[in-house]
């Protein structure tokens, strides 16, 4: 048992070690707090210790996926890949516990069950599934965008005789798809990387898919030395791009509108981000792609050309090109994934045509009929920003419980913390911004340590945003949601609303305002001592 584990009462406690926990651990630590830290997956890396399937990688650009807090450690690693994979992003996670002696603060394969914030000491009562208690005064998230998979609800999933794979829990040991006839249900980020990764390994590969998807040319290519090299000459050009772009990419925000510029010019920058791959057709062509309708009608309808000149078959191309605008859903990207239909060992199922109906024993029954298989990889998705949270009991001033409070939708103040919730904290939580994910996490969890700083000076021991701050906050991002193409998300069923998930409130549970922005008014309420915030001394009731 290490020192931490002993411990049950500590300064801060931690849930989550992925990129957000992992830094809110270390930035905790550095400042002299103790901390436990805790984690449901066997080994540090959050959604890269899940996420293990073939082909799994980030579309993040490597000199922006990781984090930036000290020149000498930011300059010592090195990517192989401008996208890097699954295994590299795990390394440098681990890296990062090493070099900084956070694995013993963490208490791993131990899921947070409840915590109650008690009125009577402001500390919040932690409870894990081992029956482990401990308490701390701060609690903070890092509990994952996408780490609340979801299993369909398909009778007989049970019933299946051969092998059965969810991308969001991969095994760990090496899974010999060779040779294997796989069903891959699911077209979105994660269905079409492993789908463009396992053909021509397996014998057969048949694609389940109920809504198509915009998939994007990844564009991945390994990291030249010349690039490397002029990247940690001046790292700090790298971040403070960054911090400027809305997404947190190292790019300048592109000005120029689709609507004002000759047909011919479009399909010139469209021609050049498609090769570039990633986010390039989105963030590097124009920028009323995701305010305009008419802007975005363009951009789909040069893809839906893509789609069919990558594609032999035209009734096939048609049924791989997406009826919803692009950026409705989050726009994955693979290399060779039209491509891949044009094969005979390829099939497509179209789930709006023939829906599934059962497992059976030997594979998926479709209205159909029935598809035999050795092997299922369901790729269906997450309950995502809020799952991880709604699946633990969290319960604030007065008990009440978070549930209620997000029951029509999460609400927030900044993403940062929850009004009824002291000292609540959350890196990367419900209403923060969608964008590249470390340097986000980064600034809000440097936030999160000042304001402890703050509180711990200034003998604070409750602080939670006023409820107007949280309704403004949330009506603004309702506002900036509604302004952009994700207003067509619930059509589309994307996660950013819920609507992939039956029965899920339907909100916008991300920020579209912009990393930049949203980074601004961080620092702006901070810099102003915190105004939209209720901070109690000892002995207060304000409940
Ligand atoms: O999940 P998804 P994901 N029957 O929700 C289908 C990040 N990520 O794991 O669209 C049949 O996007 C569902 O169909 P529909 C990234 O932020 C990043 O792929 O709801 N199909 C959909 O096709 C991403 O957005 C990277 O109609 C069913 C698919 O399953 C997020 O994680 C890589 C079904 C789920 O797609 C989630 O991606 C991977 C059912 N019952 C993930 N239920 C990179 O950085 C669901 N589906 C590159």
């Amino acid at each position: 048992m290490t020192a931490a584990e002993q411990s049950a009462t500590v300064d801060a406690i931690v849930i989550g070690a992925g990129f957000a926990g992992i830094y809110a651990t270390l930035r905790l630590t550095a400042m002299g707090l103790t901390v436990r830290s805790f984690d449901a997956a066997d080994d540090i890396g959050g959604v890269w210790t899940w996420n293990r399937y073939p082909g799994a990688r980030t579309d993040s650009l490597h000199e922006t996926y990781c984090f930036t807090f000290d020149r000498d450690f930011y300059n010592e690693w090195a990517y192989t890949d401008i996208h890097p994979d699954q295994s590299e992003v795990l390394r440098y996670l681990h890296h990062v516990a090493e070099r900084f002696d956070l694995r013993k603060l963490y208490t791993l394969s131990t899921r947070v069950e409840s915590a109650t914030f008690n009125e009577a000491t402001d500390r919040w009562d932690v409870r894990t599934d081992s029956g482990e208690q401990v308490s701390a005064p701060y609690l903070v998230t890092g509990l994952g965008l996408v780490s609340a998979p979801i299993i369909p609800d398909v009778p007989g999933l049970e019933s299946f005789g051969g092998e059965l794979y969810m991308t969001a829990n991969w095994p760990h040991d090496e899974v010999s798809l060779a040779g294997k006839r796989v069903a891959v249900i699911g077209t979105g980020s994660s269905g079409v990387q492993v789908i463009s990764t396992i053909v021509g390994s397996v014998a057969d590969l048949t694609v389940f898919q109920r809504t198509a998807n915009w998939v994007a040319r990844t564009g991945n290519r390994p990291v030249s030395d010349e690039e490397r090299q002029g990247i940690r000459q001046h790292p700090e050009q790298v971040w403070d791009r960054v911090r400027q772009h809305p997404a947190g990419w190292p790019w300048e925000p592109v000005k120029r509108m689709a609507l004002d510029t000759p047909a011919e010019e479009r399909e010139r920058l469209f021609e050049e981000a498609w090769e570039e791959g990633g986010f390039a057709l989105l963030y590097k062509t124009y920028a009323d792609l995701s305010t305009d309708k008419a802007a975005n009608d363009i951009l789909c309808d040069f893809f839906a050309r893509k789609i069919a000149s990558l594609v032999d078959d035209p009734v096939l191309a048609k049924k791989l090109t997406p009826n919803h605008p692009y950026g409705a859903k989050r726009p994955p990207a693979a290399e060779g994934y039209y491509e891949a239909f044009n094969r005979s060992d390829v099939h497509l199922v179209n789930l709006t045509e023939t829906p599934i109906v059962s497992f059976t024993d030997k594979g998926i029954r479709t209205s159909a009929g029935e598809h035999e298989f050795d092997v299922i990889i369901l790729a269906t998705g997450f309950d995502a920003i809020t799952g991880a949270f709604t699946r633990i009991d969290i319960r604030g001033l007065a008990g009440e419980r978070l549930n209620d409070h997000w029951a029509e939708a999460p609400r927030t103040y900044l993403g940062l913390m929850i009004t009824g919730f002291p000292n609540l904290f959350m890196v990367a939580g419900p209403q923060s911004p969608f964008a590249n994910l470390p340097p986000g996490a980064q600034g809000q969890a440097d936030w999160i340590a000042n304001a402890i700083a703050h509180m711990r000076s200034d003998g604070i021991v409750r602080m939670q945003p006023s409820m107007d701050a949280e309704i403004e906050w949330t009506a603004h991002l309702d506002e900036i949601a509604e302004g952009l193409m994700t207003r067509y998300g619930e059509a589309a069923g994307s996660w950013f609303t819920g609507a992939n998930v039956p029965g899920k409130p339907r909100a916008y549970n991300v920020y579209f305002g912009g990393h930049n922005v949203h980074a601004d008014r961080c620092d702006a309420e901070q810099a102003a001592d915190y105004p939209n915030f209720k901070m109690s001394q000892p002995v207060s009731a304000d409940v």
